[in-house]
């Protein structure tokens, strides 16, 4: 491939040089089949970049003309045409006032410039196989890091295609958005990229609005983002980072440096997946039972409280289960408490493994477990009651070569109109030790508290 920058090319240079090649490739961290391939893309533009521009002169339109101007500003400064993106710029300060005096002078002297970026990247994109679409490949053949995935939003072709290559090279799989409201959409869902790229100023919604709106959302899974501007002023920096943006890369962007801010934006995302795992590892703990990773007294407690209140609202019945474990101190005096231990966990896996999906089961107390069954009435609860009684006593448990019988006592109580928590536990209490009184490895349904 031919170097640009020395050598043979240097007559080539000189017909080229309203393009700052040098620059332009170092900014693109030296890659020229990309610089190709961007300068195959604006040729391919500029008709359009060109003649919107000229409509918006013509209808002396001063937004319009402010966006043509802002984004030929911006494709300029990819190709380190220094002259054109200056005129650009000119003209985009002349409409942002809104005073339209000598407006065609400068979209004259600004199309002029254009026109001699686009002699000299034409010349460049047909340097024969030189544009290709394949993408960049790194010499270095660096170990590529994990498969982050990352958002690219912004209305200009160039300046997405440059990111997109750019940062397939370094390993990120990128999702491409030609505008604010692909972006948005490209951000919703589980597997959504959390790191995003994403220009300013872009039609209808713009990088603003997006930064705005990811941040209104109210979920766990956080967005790093990176606000693109040619804005470098810096109130409008604080703007931006106010509507949420992470950092922000001025244009033209620099290809390296643009990598380094991923990669911190990679650090600060992983740092933020840990917080969030010490917070659910923590919920878990704060919620559950350590020996038998059933739900423990405080959350199923607060689940009968829940559900209470939805049986009350539905008018759905809601029974209560109490099941206690038939002379268990026996065990432990025999077997000693590792046993016993072993054994709990077994008698709560079974209890669990025999209810519905919409049941609760939480430990109440030593070897004491609580149920909550949403929609049961006593019927229905009294057979759920039985096939837990079964579960623990049809077959023996096996802990360290001997094999121990299990039975467990159980107390039902149901809803009605006046039920409260304390009813509800009360009755399946009084039913649980009619239960044991009878002789143990039975159900016994609750009669309400008088
Ligand atoms: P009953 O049929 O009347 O319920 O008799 P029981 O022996 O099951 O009841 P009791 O209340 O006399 O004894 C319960 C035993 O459960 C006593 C206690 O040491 C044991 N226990 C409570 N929590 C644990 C635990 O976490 N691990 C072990 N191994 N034993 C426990
Ligand atoms: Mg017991």
């Amino acid at each position: 491939m031919r170097d640009l920058t020395s050598g043979a090319d240097s007559a080539l240079i000189e017909m080229v040089n309203p393009v700052n090649w040098r620059t332009a490739l170092e900014r693109l961290d030296g890659n020229e089949d990309l610089l190709k391939e961007l300068a195959v893309l604006f040729c391919l533009e500029y008709p359009k970049l060109i003649s919107a521009l000229q409509k918006a002169t013509d209808e002396k339109n001063a937004n319009a003309i402010r966006a043509a101007a802002h984004t030929l500003k911006g494709v300029m400064g990819t190709f380190s045409a220094d002259v054109a993106s200056q005129a650009a710029a000119k003209l985009e300060n002349l409409a942002e006032v809104g005073t339209l005096m000598g407006v065609e002078t400068l979209t004259a002297k600004l199309a002029a410039e254009v026109e001699a970026v686009f002699v000299a990247l034409r010349l460049i994109s047909n340097d024969n196989q030189s544009a290709n679409n394949k993408p960049a490949t790194d010499n270095n053949q660096r170990i590529l890091p994990c498969d982050l995935k990352v958002l690219i939003a912004d209305d200009d072709p160039i300046s997405r295609r440059a990111l997109e290559v750019s940062l397939t090279a370094e390993g990120y799989e990128p999702s491409i958005a030609a505008d604010g409201l692909e972006a948005l959409r490209l951000l919703e869902g589980p597997d959504s990229p959390k790191l995003a790229v994403v220009n300013w100023m872009m039609p209808h919604v713009d990088g603003l609005k997006v930064c705005k709106t990811i941040r209104q959302r109210a979920t766990d899974a956080y967005v790093y983002i990176i606000l693109l501007t040619a804005r470098g002023r810096k109130e409008e920096i604080i703007a931006g980072l106010e509507a949420g943006a992470d950092d922000y890369l001025t244009k033209p962007f620099d290809v390296l440096e643009l990598k380094a801010r991923l990669r911190t934006g990679r650090r600060m995302l992983g740092l933020q997946g840990q917080l969030v795992a010490a917070r659910e590892h923590l919920r878990v703990l704060a919620t559950h039972d350590s020996l038998t990773g059933i739900w423990n007294r405080a959350a199923i407690l607060d689940q009968l409280e829940t559900e209470l209140s939805r049986s009350k609202r539905s008018g759905v019945p809601l029974a209560v289960i109490m099941a206690d474990l038939d002379r268990f101190k026996h065990i432990n005096d025999t077997r000693g408490h590792l046993v016993g231990d072993i054994v709990l966990r077994g008698a709560a896996i079974r209890m669990k493994n025999a209810l519905r999906a919409y049941d609760s089961i939480g430990r109440y107390g030593g070897e004491e477990f609580l149920i909550v069954a949403p929609g049961c009435d006593s019927g229905e609860a009294g057979n759920l009651a039985e096939r837990l009684r079964v579960a623990i006593c049809n077959e023996n448990i096996e802990v360290r070569g001997t094999s121990l019988a299990l039975t467990v006592s159980i107390g039902v109580s149901v809803t009605e109109p006046t039920s409260t928590p304390e009813t509800l536990l009360c009755t399946a209490d009084e039913a649980l030790y009619e239960a044991k009184n009878k002789g143990r490895n039975m159900v016994a349904i609750g009669n309400p508290v008088a």
